[in-house]
């Protein structure tokens, strides 16, 4: 039966190119928020980081109502970390609105996510967003989206994709940019006669793939997913099945999407995209089916992770201090649980209790979660981020590649052509756009990690740049790493603004006075290559000559400060950041000045 009632999209773009946006104005035009409601911008966003860093993390439901259809609309996150996240969820939709933005045309996550669509045979409805823009460049924008479906290989019918220009944030859409539309009108007609309407047995027996977990502090487990076949009921006995292995279990409730809310229902039929509580140890993966007739469905196939990071118990002289959540239980617990809902991350035990090997598919993805565990009230401590590396057939090393879009003014281009060389980048176009080139590379992922760092001061924050997994190579040899050493404390202790000044001509700071410091603690960059200890506690002799105010003449220059990400990124192999839900300080592994200068001498003799 060909269900007229339903439709299911997906909404698919690189970041930032207006996806959420365009959610909220079919929201608000599809009638579900009362006249004089107060509505809050990019209202699917709705989990702290996601408001805070402007982007979306997680993959959303929501439907809308129009004249008489429902359309479930799953919006996606557009950031190439969060790629699982979109691949998961293409196999609950029948097609997919491909936002481009109308001046920066297609970028890495575009050809990404729509790669993902087309082998997965959905149809593709093109909507270039943002014609707003003063800068739009529609007309070649919609060529060079029409050239990425030939390079991706689009059969014949999907090439035939149909076109709508968008103003998301002003709410309309058009066919054609001398259209007088001033609402999203054309764009739900093109879905509802471009999108298929699903074809399904409702007879059948029940089936449906769990495809998305979610919680609620009351409910508990919700299990969200696309019912294949069949017909489900509130309240009913069904069997859930795992791998191997099923058992038989209850419906506790059963809801469907509309707008933002889910309504509780009596019964859902094939076709439709729901969600059930009830069900505490249902897994991603595991298929919902018949209680008689039970059969297994399989599906969720997703890229593996690229990066890893060793998660472990904070040990830095500070331990316990600041956080909640500080045993190797509270940290196993903790990431056993993440591995239930983050399919496309990884987790490994160590030889020892305390550490935990997790991998994602970026260093986003992965502080991410280590933001949300410092919010938690967690203290661990992380190292440096490592891309995944295997063997292939012939026993060859592979590495993760990346390809990596940079726009930046013509000046600066120089300094970041040499930056990249020295990564073992590879320069596959560069083209002139609006007083900005746009370079394209094919990059080692080990060659980004710690670039955006470089890069953002090499163009003195000019800079754009995106980068998406582009598959596996060969291994491209040796890559330097940090060419600068750390300043390291001394000795545990309060800093000092004498300290401070005395310590300052070696390298740049990263504390200030009256900071509580430990020894081992990194407080600088080294302008030389190697390590340095270095006492920033030093207290001035006070002697009976000189005037008290004579500190006066100590002249600070503000510190460096970090983020997560960026601590992240700026420490080596024998580092650790170390994160609480007050701090975020960068050590060394072995914090003990003795060892770590034994440590040293052995290296050496190696
Ligand atoms: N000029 C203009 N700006 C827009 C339009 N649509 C969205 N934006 C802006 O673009 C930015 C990104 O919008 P989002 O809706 O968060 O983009 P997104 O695709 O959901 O981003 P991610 O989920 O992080 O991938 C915001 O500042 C929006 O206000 C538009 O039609 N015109
Ligand atoms: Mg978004």
């Amino acid at each position: 039966m060909i269900r007229n009632d339903l439709r299911n999209i997906a909404i698919i773009a690189h970041v930032d190119h207006g996806k959420t946006t365009l959610v909220d104005a079919m929201l608000k035009q599809s009638g579900i928020f009362r006249a004089n409601e107060y509505v809050q911008e990019r209202v699917m966003d709705s989990n702290d980081q996601e408001r805070e860093r402007g982007i979306t993390i997680l993959a959303k439901n929501t439907a809308v109502m129009h004249n008489g259809t429902k359309i479930n609309i799953l919006d996606t996150p557009g950031h190439a970390d969060f790629g699982g996240e979109v691949e998961r969820v293409l196999t609950m939709v029948d097609g997919v609105l491909l936002l481009v933005d109308a001046y920066e045309g297609p970028m890495p996550q575009t050809k990404y996510v729509l790669r993902k669509a087309l082998e997965q045979h959905l149809k593709p409805i093109v909507v270039i967003n943002k014609i707003d823009r003063p800068d739009q460049r529609v007309t070649e924008v919609i060529d060079e989206v029409l050239d990425l479906f030939i390079e991706l290989e689009a059969t014949d019918e999907q090439l035939e994709f149909p076109v709508v220009l968008a103003s998301a944030r002003s709410g309309y859409a058009k066919l054609s940019m001398d259209d007088p539309s001033d609402n999203l009108e054309p764009l739900f007609k093109v879905i509802l006669e471009n999108i298929p309407a699903p074809d399904v047995d409702l007879e059948a027996p029940l089936q449906m793939l769990v495809n998305t977990l979610d919680y609620d502090d009351y409910v508990g487990r919700i299990v969200v997913g696309r019912i294949l076949r069949g017909t489900i009921h509130n309240g009913e006995n069904i069997t859930l099945m795992h791998e191997e292995t099923s058992k038989k279990a209850k419906i506790g409730r059963l809801y469907s999407y509309q707008g933002l809310k889910r309504i509780e229902a009596q019964e859902a039929g094939a076709g439709d995209i729901i969600a059930l509580i009830g069900l505490p140890d249902a897994e991603i993966g595991d298929t919902i089916a018949d209680l008689e007739n039970p059969e297994i469905l399989h599906g969720i196939k997703i890229d593996e992770p690229t990066l890893s990071m060793v998660f472990s118990v904070n040990t830095s002289a500070f331990a316990g201090r600041e956080g909640t959540f500080v045993t190797s239980r509270h940290l196993r617990d903790r990431l056993f649980k993440e591995m239930e809902t983050n399919v496309s991350m990884k987790l490994e035990e160590t030889e020892t209790p305390d550490a935990f090997k997790v991998s994602g598919r970026g260093e986003l993805h992965l502080s991410v979660l280590i933001e949300s565990m410092r919010r938690e009230g967690f203290e661990l401590q992380v190292g440096k981020p490592a891309v995944i590396m295997h063997r292939n057939e012939e026993g060859k090393l592979q590495e993760p590649m990346e390809a990596l879009t940079i726009d930046v003014p013509q000046d600066f281009m120089g300094a970041v052509m040499e930056g990249l060389g020295l990564r073992k980048a590879e320069l596959l176009n560069m083209t002139e756009m609006a007083g900005y080139l746009r370079m394209e590379f094919n990059i080692p992922a080990r060659g980004l990690i710690g670039f955006r760092n470089q890069f953002l001061t090499d163009t003195k924050g000019n800079g754009i740049m995106n980068h998406v997994f582009a598959g596996w190579a060969d291994y491209k040899g040796d890559i330097p790493g940090r060419t600068r050493g750390s300043l390291v404390a001394f000795e545990s202790g309060e800093v000092t603004p004498y300290g401070i000044d005395k310590c300052q001509e070696r390298g740049v700071m990263f504390v200030v006075p009256n900071q509580k410091i430990y020894e081992g603690q990194i407080i600088g960059e080294n302008s030389r290559e190697d390590d340095m200890d270095i006492n920033p506690c030093k207290k001035k002799h006070v002697s009976n000559m000189r005037a008290s105010g004579s500190d006066d003449s100590v002249h600070l220059i503000p510190p460096r400060t970090f983020s997560l990400e960026q601590a992240l990124e700026q420490i080596n192999e024998d580092e650790l950041v170390e994160v609480t839900p007050k701090s975020i300080r960068m050590r060394k592994a072995i914090l003990d000045r003795v060892d770590r200068g034994r440590q040293r001498s052995r290296n050496k003799k190696d």
